[in-house]
């Protein structure tokens, strides 16, 4: 049953996509260029601190554009502050300097996953975090300071038949006109309307709606879909529609 629910979706998405791409030619802004491929990088860094000693988790997402196939951790520990273990990373310190690279063979971190960096860390004195965080080669920021792609809300129950809309914003303004990618995971037959979210410089903050319909289906199965929005430079965002089977 599910796997005949994926397929007919994947059809039924892909006419819709034709259709968006169709209505959207005349309207796309001329300068709308593709923003150039980067990495960029968000720490959320945590421990559990005991005197002498802590646990430190490193908590790294790919908030940029493009996959890491291989990815090289740099931080700098505190003055009196050593690493003694590191789980899952060859590791190699320099005074304060701490290199990590991940296994190779390890799965690449698409945009907007995570991969989280463990380890023990010894220290006299006061415990502090450690500080210039980077990955390959490219400084990191704190959670929520990237620009990123809202929406509200993330969670939406539909009736069979029924739609549900949310909307969509932006954290930072654009250097210029950017659209808002979609795609979709997931089961069931779902509709959206044929239309294309941009954002400029002047309206990025200004939410904008969209709504995804619930067709009616011969099955009595709740299904799920997990829509992915998406702008080159931003973090993704997603909202997930679970339908309420009528049968
Ligand atoms: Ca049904
Ligand atoms: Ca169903």
């Amino acid at each position: 049953m599910s796997r005949n629910s994926v397929r007919r979706w994947s059809a039924t998405f892909a006419t819709l996509a034709l259709a968006v791409t169709g209505l959207a030619a005349p309207a796309a802004p001329a300068s709308a260029a593709p923003a150039p491929a980067a990495v960029a990088c968000e720490v959320d860094f945590t421990s559990s601190i005991w005197t002498g000693g802590y646990v430190g988790n490193a908590r790294i997402r790919n908030v940029g554009d493009i996959p890491w196939n291989s990815v090289l951790v740099e931080f700098t520990l505190p003055d009196n502050h050593q690493l003694t273990s590191i789980w899952n990373y060859n590791v190699q310190v320099f005074g304060q300097h701490v290199r990590a690279e991940r296994a190779i063979g390890a799965p690449p971190v698409p945009p907007g996953g995570s991969i989280d960096l463990g380890f023990v860390v010894r220290y006299t004195g006061t415990a502090l975090p450690p500080s210039n965080w980077r990955v390959n080669g490219v400084a990191c920021s704190a959670p929520g300071r990237s620009p990123a792609v809202l929406v509200d809300p993330a969670t939406r129950t539909v009736p069979e038949g029924s739609s549900a809309s949310f909307t969509v914003r932006l954290s930072h303004p654009p250097t210029q006109s950017v659209q808002v990618q979609m795609t979709i995971n997931g089961t069931g037959v779902w509709a959206s309307p044929p239309m294309v979210i941009t954002f400029s410089p002047t309206d990025w903050s200004t939410p904008k709606s969209y709504l995804l319909y619930s067709t009616q289906d011969a099955d009595s199965f709740d299904d799920v879909a997990v829509l992915t929005l998406t702008v080159p430079g931003y973090r993704p965002a997603t909202v997930t529609f679970t339908q309420v089977d009528d049968d």
